[in-house]
């Protein structure tokens, strides 16, 4: 019988909160120790029931991202129930790791061994989440992964993303046309869909000219910038109404050269903010 979904919040004694489902080990909220409002948009809509993908949070995307191959969007990670490992809770560093093992259901769509463990650590101002695919199996195979983060943003018009400038960009809304990206501060006036090639560099996120987050990254080579704005947000069920003005995601992601895994092989990913 499947076992109902939970989910499991640690803190600092400075402050910090986080909770996760361990339904996609998916990170439902970040406060951290200087604010009182969830980080990370969730929409009220969302089904946190374990039945369908949930909207907003961190969604673990693997092994595959978006429609790029034969299994279903976005994979089957976010659709999973992992397994919660550790909790270790201090004074100024907490952590809280969640393991995936393939299944006869996941072998049954993508017929491959892996351990994927999952592990976030919390501190006064920061969340740092860590995800690693190890291949205990005996066949080589190849990945795509993202970290779906979705901040949340007081009004999108107004927000604005720095440190794409001079990158090379796919756009998902044009055939995946590549363009070189020669924006200081990338800003938002309509639907966004974007992969950022080798964004190896930490980007900010800023509300009316003030940046209110930094998002750093290692291990993964590229970085999606999407909000799917008014027409396109309002076919998504589960966003709120109007929500693509509360929300921008941006994603950590490794999906232009997929991961090449070798038996005995991790590979490891990780995405640190920084609440200002
Ligand atoms: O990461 C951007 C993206 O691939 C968009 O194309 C958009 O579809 C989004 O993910 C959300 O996907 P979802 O399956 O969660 O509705």
């Amino acid at each position: 019988m499947k076992k109902a979904v939970s989910s499991h919040q640690i803190s600092t004694k400075s402050g910090a909160i986080v909770t996760i489902s361990d339904f996609g080990a998916h990170v439902l909220s970040w406060i951290p120790a200087n604010r009182t409002e969830n980080q990370l948009y969730l929409s009220k809509k969302s089904d946190l029931s374990g039945k369908t993908a949930i909207r907003g949070g961190i969604p673990i995307i693997f092994p595959q991202f978006s429609n790029r191959g034969p299994l279903p969007k976005h994979g089957f990670a976010r659709l999973a129930e992992w397994e919660l490992t550790e909790i270790t809770e201090g004074e100024t560093e907490s952590f809280i790791t969640f393991t995936l093992d393939d299944s006869p259901e996941s072998r049954y769509i993508w017929p491959f061994r892996f351990m994927a463990t999952y592990q976030v650590k919390l501190t006064t101002n920061q969340l740092q989440t860590t995800l690693s695919i190890y291949n205990n199996g005996v066949q080589s195979y190849s990945f795509t992964t993202a970290l779906h983060s979705y901040f949340s943003v007081q009004d999108i018009q107004s927000t604005t993303l720095n440190g794409l400038n001079g990158l090379i960009y796919t756009d998902s809304l044009k055939n995946n046309e590549k363009v070189t990206s020669l924006l200081d501060h990338l800003s938002f006036s309509e639907e966004t869909d974007r992969i950022y090639l080798d964004a190896i560099h930490p980007l900010f996120i800023n509300q009316a000219g003030k940046p209110i987050l930094k998002i750093e990254s290692a291990g993964f080579k590229d970085a999606v910038v999407w909000n799917p704005w008014k027409e396109t947000g309002a076919k998504l069920a589960d966003l709120d109404k109007n929500g693509y003005q509360q929300f921008l995601c941006v994603e950590p992601a490794t999906i232009e050269n997929p991961i090449l895994l070798n038996p005995g092989q991790t590979w490891t990913g990780s995405q640190l903010l920084t609440s200002f």
